[in-house]
């Protein structure tokens, strides 16, 4: 009798948890395999259990849901509670998302971590003034330049249609004479199989991703910069969970950062390495080309600098400070 009155109450409990539990549908820009997309689905997991079941959060990769142009609108406006999105993608909207774009500012994991630790709060806030509770970031291993010929220069750029990802990115096609054009990953096979582009700059991570070997030659690791993606959820969703799911959120954000930073570093070797065995020539460019980009990065630099004011300016000099 008393086993049945404690299984009767366990029953009324477990209708009373599920008939508040709530479902969050997380929209990716990226390929399910791909290490956010997997630290992302890690991530939803560990909300899933430490809220105990109060908040499930289900991811839809490879742009499924909302395409990666579309996802950060989404969030703000309510239409997906959380979401991830390259976040430089919206320099537009603020110069401050553009801060881990800057050509040659911060080059490797360490230093971008140090950039990040400067900017973070004032991206924060940014998020925040457009209805944003931001909850951790990933960066991509470091940029390179994808070809379907050996390049030793600019002037051997010219005319080539690039793929852009970001204003910074596009910007540095029109500085090198090639013709930008917006793609997201997700179409990045199609753009490169239909001749819509012929070259891009990204990680080996999404020329690993997109089996860019299909169709280019030739990648030059020129560690251009790392650009981050954010997951963001929108601030009324954020408002309506009680303080138990708020923590847990937080507190698996706190892991996912730590957890997707590993993941980027270990996929960054992994996919130089499956770039070189699917026949790609895989290597350093050239110091003379080095020179040439390292001079358009400097315009960059003065450009975003101008562009994001003394909030801008604060962040690199405490970065550099460091
Ligand atoms: N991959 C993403 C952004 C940066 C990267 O390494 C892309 O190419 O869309």
């Amino acid at each position: 009798m008393r086993i049945t009155t404690i299984a009767a109450a366990t029953l009324i409990l477990g209708a009373a948890a599920s008939a508040h539990a709530e479902k969050w549908d997380m929209p990716l820009a990226y390929a399910a395999t791909n290490f956010h997309s997997e630290n992302a689905a890690e991530f939803a997991s560990c909300v899933g259990e430490k809220s105990g079941g109060a908040l499930e959060i289900v991811t839809h990769p490879s742009g499924s849901l909302f395409k990666g142009n579309e996802i950060k609108r989404a969030v703000q406006t309510g239409q997906a509670p959380i979401g991830e999105r390259l976040l430089s993608a919206h320099q537009n909207e603020s110069p401050i998302f553009g801060v881990d774009s800057i050509p040659f500012l911060a080059t490797s994991f360490d230093s971008h971590e140090k950039l990040w630790e400067a900017a973070g709060p004032t991206v924060a806030k940014t998020l925040e003034e457009q209805n944003l509770v931001y909850l951790y970031s990933v960066p991509w291993p470091p940029q390179g330049l994808y070809f379907k010929k050996a390049m030793t220069s600019v002037a051997d750029m010219k005319g080539i249609k690039f793929r852009s990802y970001n204003s910074a990115t596009a910007r540095m096609a029109e500085l090198t004479g090639m013709l930008p054009v917006q793609v997201e990953a997700a179409e990045l096979s199609q753009a490169l199989a239909t001749g819509v582009a012929e070259a891009f700059i990204s990680s080996g991570a999404t020329g690993y991703d997109r089996k860019v070997w299909e169709h280019l030659t030739h990648f030059y690791e020129v560690d251009a910069w790392l650009p981050r993606n954010a997951v963001m959820v929108n601030k009324d969703s954020w408002d309506g969970l009680d303080e138990a799911a708020q923590t847990a959120l937080r507190d698996c954000a706190a892991d996912a950062k730590t957890n997707g930073l590993q993941r980027s570093k270990d996929y960054t070797s992994f996919t130089l390495k499956g770039l070189k065995d699917g026949g790609m020539t895989v290597g350093r460019a050239g110091d003379a080309l080095v020179d040439e980009l390292k001079a358009i990065g400097e315009t960059m630099t003065n450009e975003w600098l101008d562009a994001a004011g003394d909030e801008g300016k604060a962040i690199v000099e405490a970065y550099k400070a460091n």
